[in-house]
C-alpha cells in the first residue's frame, strides 16, 4: 500500500491516533487528525508529534475535512455512526481500522486473540510463551499499545489483543492464528444487538485461509458455531472431552497432537479460577501450533502470576480479603470471578450500563454473594434486576462503596470490586478505578 502523496483523516487523538499519526506522517502522507476534545486536552498528544506535518482540527465532532481524502482512519472508540464516518461511507473513501492499516505492512505473522473475557490474559500468556522459548515477540494492541507500533521491526511473531471495536473496520487482517475465547453480552451500548457483536468479533476469521488456523472454545455454543463460516484449520480446546485439541480437568491440561498426547498438571499454577484454565486451554494450543516446547510452557504456567486489575489480591484486613477485579467490565467476566470463591463475597459494582442482562449474574449471587454494594450510574438498573437476591446498599460514591463494603465484612469474608460495568462515569479507565481502589482499600 503507498501511502506518499495520500491524504488521511485519523479520526480520535488518544492512544491510536497518536500511533497512526506518527505512522502515516513518516511515510509521508498528509496526515488530519481530529478529536471531539479541544486542543487544552490534549498539549501532550500534540508535543508528541512536534516536527512531523500533521494538520489538527481539534475541539469539533466532525469538521468538514473530507475534501480530496483517500482514507479516514477511525480510533476504536469512535463508532460507525460517527458523523465522519457516515459522510466517508456516503462519499465511498475507503474506511480502515489501525490494525488494518497495520497489518498492510507487516512482514511477520500474527497471532491475534479476542473474545468477550480474557483476552489480556490469554494474550500476555502466549507472549510469555514465545519470548521463554527464545522466540523475537511481542505483546500489543486492545491489551494497551496500538498493533501499528510495532509495524517495522523483523519480528517472528506478533502477539496482538483485539477488540471488536479494531474489527470493525477490516478486510484484510488476516491473523496466522486467530483466536475465539468466549462469546456472551458486551458492549451493547454500541452495537444494535448481541448477533451485530457477535459478526464484529467474528471478522477476525474472514482473511484466513486453510493454511491459517482458528482456536476455539468447542463449550462456548457462539464460538463453536461459527466454525461452520471458518476456512482455516480448526484447533478446539474446552472442557468437554474430544480426540483433539485441548482438554482439561480440574487437576491437568492435555494436549492432544497427532504423534500423542502431553499433559500439563495444574497443581503449581498461580492464577486462579476456572476461567484461568479456559486461558491457559487457549495459550496451549497456541504455543504449540507455533512450536513451542512442553518444558517452556510449564515454566511460564507456573511462573505467570495474573495481571493488574484481573482478579487481583490486594491485601488481607481484619481476616478480610480485598480484590481488585477492576477489569471484569461485563456480566460474564463478574460471573467467572464469583464462580472462583467459596468464601461469602461482598460485591461492589457499578458504573456505566454496557445493556447486558445482569439476570446471569443471579446463580452466583444466590450461592455466593453475602452482600452487593452498588455505585454509579448504573446502580439503580442493577439494584432492580439483583437487588432482591441479597442485602443490597445502593450508595453515592466509590470511596462510599468501598468503606460500606470494609463495614459489612467479617473475619473470613471477601471483599470483591467486579463491577460489570465500564468506568467512564467516574474514572479514565479500568485502571484508574483499580488503582483507585487498591488506595482506598489500604488507607482502610
Ligand atoms: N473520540 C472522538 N469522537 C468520538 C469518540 C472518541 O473524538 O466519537 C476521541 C476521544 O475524545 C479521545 C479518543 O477519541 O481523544 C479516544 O479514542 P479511543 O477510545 O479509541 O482510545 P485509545 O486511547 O486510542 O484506545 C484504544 C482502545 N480504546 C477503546 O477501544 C475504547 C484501547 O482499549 C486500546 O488499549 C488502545 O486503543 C490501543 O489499541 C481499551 C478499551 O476499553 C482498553 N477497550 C475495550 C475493551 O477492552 O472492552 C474494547
Ligand atoms: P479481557 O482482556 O477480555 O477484558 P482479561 O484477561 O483482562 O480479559 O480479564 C478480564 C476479566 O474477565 C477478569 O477479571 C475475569 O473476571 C474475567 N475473565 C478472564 N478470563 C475469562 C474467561 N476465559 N472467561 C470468562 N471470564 C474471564
Amino acid at each position: 500500500m503507498q501511502l506518499k502523496g495520500k491524504t488521511v483523516v485519523v479520526i480520535g487523538f488518544a492512544r491510536t491516533g497518536l500511533e497512526v499519526a506518527r505512522f502515516l506522517a513518516l511515510r509521508q502522507a498528509r496526515v488530519i487528525v481530529t478529536d471531539r476534545r479541544p486542543m487544552p486536552e490534549l498539549q501532550s498528544e500534540v508535543a508528541s508529534l512536534a516536527g512531523l506535518p500533521v494538520s489538527l482540527r481539534l475541539g469539533e465532532e466532525a469538521p468538514d475535512c473530507l475534501g480530496g481524502v483517500d482514507l479516514v482512519v477511525p480510533s476504536p472508540g469512535v463508532g460507525a455512526d460517527h458523523p465522519l464516518l457516515r459522510q466517508a461511507w456516503r462519499r465511498g473513501i475507503e474506511i480502515a481500522s489501525e490494525i488494518e492499516l497495520a497489518a498492510r505492512f507487516m512482514q511477520f505473522p500474527l497471532i491475534a486473540v479476542t473474545g468477550t473475557n480474557g483476552k489480556s490474559t490469554t494474550t500476555s500468556l502466549i507472549g510469555a510463551m514465545l519470548k521463554e522459548s527464545g522466540l523475537k515477540s511481542f505483546v500489543g494492541g486492545n491489551i494497551g499499545v496500538p498493533l501499528i507500533h510495532f509495524a517495522d521491526a523483523p519480528w517472528d511473531w506478533g502477539v496482538v489483543e483485539v477488540s471488536s471495536f479494531q474489527l470493525e473496520w477490516t478486510r484484510r487482517f488476516r491473523p496466522r492464528i486467530a483466536v475465539l475465547l468466549n462469546l456472551s453480552e458486551d458492549h451493547l451500548d454500541r452495537y444494535a444487538s448481541f448477533t451485530a457483536y457477535v459478526a464484529a468479533k467474528e471478522r477476525l476469521f474472514q482473511a484466513q485461509g486453510p493454511q491459517d488456523v482458528a482456536v476455539l472454545n468447542r463449550d462456548d455454543p457462539w464460538v463453536w458455531r461459527a466454525r461452520t463460516r471458518i476456512r482455516s484449520r480448526v484447533i478446539s480446546f474446552g472442557w468437554s472431552q474430544a480426540e483433539a485439541g485441548v482438554t482439561a480437568t480440574r487437576d491437568e491440561i492435555v494436549w492432544h497432537d497427532p504423534s500423542g498426547v502431553e499433559r500439563f498438571a495444574l497443581a503449581g499454577v498461580k492464577i486462579a479460577g476456572v476461567h484461568n484454565i479456559e486461558n491457559l486451554m487457549a495459550a496451549i494450543a497456541v504455543a504449540r501450533t507455533v512450536g513451542v516446547q512442553a518444558p517452556v510452557i510449564r515454566r511460564v504456567m507456573e511462573e505467570f502470576s495474573g495481571l493488574e486489575h484481573r482478579l487481583e489480591f490486594v491485601s488481607e484486613k481484619n481476616g478480610v480479603r480485598f480484590y481488585n477485579d477492576s477489569k471484569a467490565t461485563n456480566v460474564g467476566a463478574v460471573v467467572k470471578s464469583l464462580m472462583s470463591f467459596s468464601a461469602p463475597v461482598i460485591l461492589l459494582a457499578g458504573g456505566v450500563d454496557k445493556h447486558g442482562d445482569y439476570g446471569v449474574l443471579e446463580r452466583e449471587m444466590r450461592r455466593v454473594v453475602k452482600k452487593l454494594v452498588l455505585y454509579g450510574a448504573a446502580k439503580q438498573k442493577i439494584y432492580e434486576r439483583l437487588g432482591h437476591l441479597t442485602q443490597t446498599a445502593v450508595v453515592g460514591g466509590f470511596e462510599e462503596a468501598v468503606r460500606e463494603a470494609a463495614a459489612s465484612a467479617a473475619p473470613g469474608d471477601v471483599v470483591l470490586l467486579s463491577p460489570a460495568c465500564s468506568s467512564f462515569d467516574m474514572f479514565q479507565n479500568y485502571e484508574e478505578r483499580g488503582r483507585a481502589f487498591k488506595e482506598l482499600v489500604r488507607r482502610l
